[in-house]
């Protein structure tokens, strides 16, 4: 299996529950590092950019809101597999609908407000890592 990185965001709901510890700890104990981090407050305009494949979706201005409602953890993560392995630790976008056990379905609270983004294919990884961290700010390890 090859080496990947994945981009994961705590979200604002999951921050203001204090629960980024326990979300870095589901990450680490399924042996996925923590290879670039930054705690931020998004612009509307980072926002929407991140999220520009969903500008279209009745949802978009709901999801901006919400990105830009308090800080997020940002989080560059790397391992075997990472991309479908973040996916699989996150559960369902829905939380009613995420897997006993999944982060979702533990600390999230609703679909829109549901603690945590990863990327969901090895390509759209790359592009995400990118928007949020220069090559710099990466520490092989
Ligand atoms: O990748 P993932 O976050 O699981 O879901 P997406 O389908 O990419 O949607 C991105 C984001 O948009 C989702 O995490 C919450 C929000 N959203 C929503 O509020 N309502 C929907 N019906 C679908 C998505
Ligand atoms: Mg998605």
């Amino acid at each position: 299996m090859a080496i990947e990185r994945t981009l994961s965001i705590v979200k604002p709901d999951a921050v203001g529950k204090n629960v980024i510890g326990k979300i870095y700890d589901r990450f680490e104990s399924a042996g996925l590092k923590i290879v670039a981090a930054k705690m931020k407050q998004l612009s509307r305009a980072e926002a929407e950019g991140f999220y520009a494949v969903h500008k279209e979706r009745p949802f978009f201005k709901d999801l901006v809101d919400f990105m830009v409602s308090g800080p997020v953890m940002i989080q560059a993560l790397e391992g075997e597999n990472a991309v479908l392995k973040n996916r699989e630790l996150m559960g369902a976008t829905d939380p009613k609908k995420a897997e006993a056990g999944t982060i979702r379905a533990d600390f999230a609270d609703s679909i829109d407000a549901n603690a945590v983004h990863g990327s969901d294919s090895v390509e759209n990884a790359a592009i995400e890592v990118a928007y949020f961290f220069a090559a710099s700010e990466i520490s092989a390890r």
